[in-house]
């Protein structure tokens, strides 16, 4: 079966992070990583994460197309598959990042699961959703806690892959997430802390799979 997890190591300690990211690494789709990581590991983890499997960069880069250019040409030297970037700035900052990809896939928010997004974001969705089937990312973020609005974004996401975090620590089910929509779901916390993060996303797996 394809992996349908992906791993959110918010971990800040590089040694910890490294021994779970080839821990788990079999068991998953990709390791995600935020800024919490990249701040205190520096963004040559990206890198070494890669040595365990795809990585994407989940930076949420929402800036003017030349700053966002400059953030794609320092994070593709570092190997990884994809990075994840605001759509709302704008279809130019979009193909800023587009055009300085080299190969490294670009994955964009169109809503966000938590509870404030409902007032600025969420209400645009479908919107950023349309604009961005007309480019060549690979990706949305859709909330996978929220089964009303991912199953219409997955109704009208075209070719798009839809990631989807809110599992587990913000209420999210795992295989609720995935009937209703999303191709792959990201778990942060429900892994890291887990006593047992192996035997957990392997559970997770054999419920994904029923
Ligand atoms: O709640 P968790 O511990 O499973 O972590 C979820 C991760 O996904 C975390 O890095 C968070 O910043 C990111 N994320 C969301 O949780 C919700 C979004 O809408 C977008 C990203």
């Amino acid at each position: 079966m394809d992996k349908r997890i992906v791993a959110s190591l918010d971990i800040t300690d590089r040694r910890v992070l490294l021994d779970l990211a080839s821990r788990l690494s079999d068991e998953i789709f990709a390791i995600k990583i935020n800024w919490p990581t990249i701040l205190t590991c520096g963004v040559d983890i990206i890198r070494e994460l890669s040595d365990f499997g795809n990585v994407i960069c989940d930076l949420k880069i929402a800036d003017i197309p030349n700053t966002n250019r400059m953030i794609m040409e320092i994070i593709r030297e570092r190997n990884p598959f994809a990075v994840i970037a605001h759509a709302f700035p704008g279809l130019d900052s979009i193909q800023a990042l587009l055009d300085a990809s080299e190969g490294v896939k670009v994955i964009g928010v169109v809503s966000m699961s938590n509870e404030g997004a409902e007032r600025y974001l969420n209400p645009l969705h479908l919107k950023i959703l349309n604009d961005l089937k007309n480019t060549s990312a690979y990706g949305i973020i859709a909330p996978g806690n929220d089964y009303r609005i991912l199953q219409e974004i997955a109704k009208k996401r075209g070719n798009l892959k839809i990631f989807s975090p809110g599992i587990g620590a913000q209420g999210g089910s795992p295989s609720l997430a995935i009937m209703n929509g999303a191709d792959y779901i990201i778990i942060g916390r429900n892994i890291y802390n887990a006593q047992n993060p192996e035997a957990y996303v392997r559970s997770v797996n054999q419920q994904i799979e029923k």
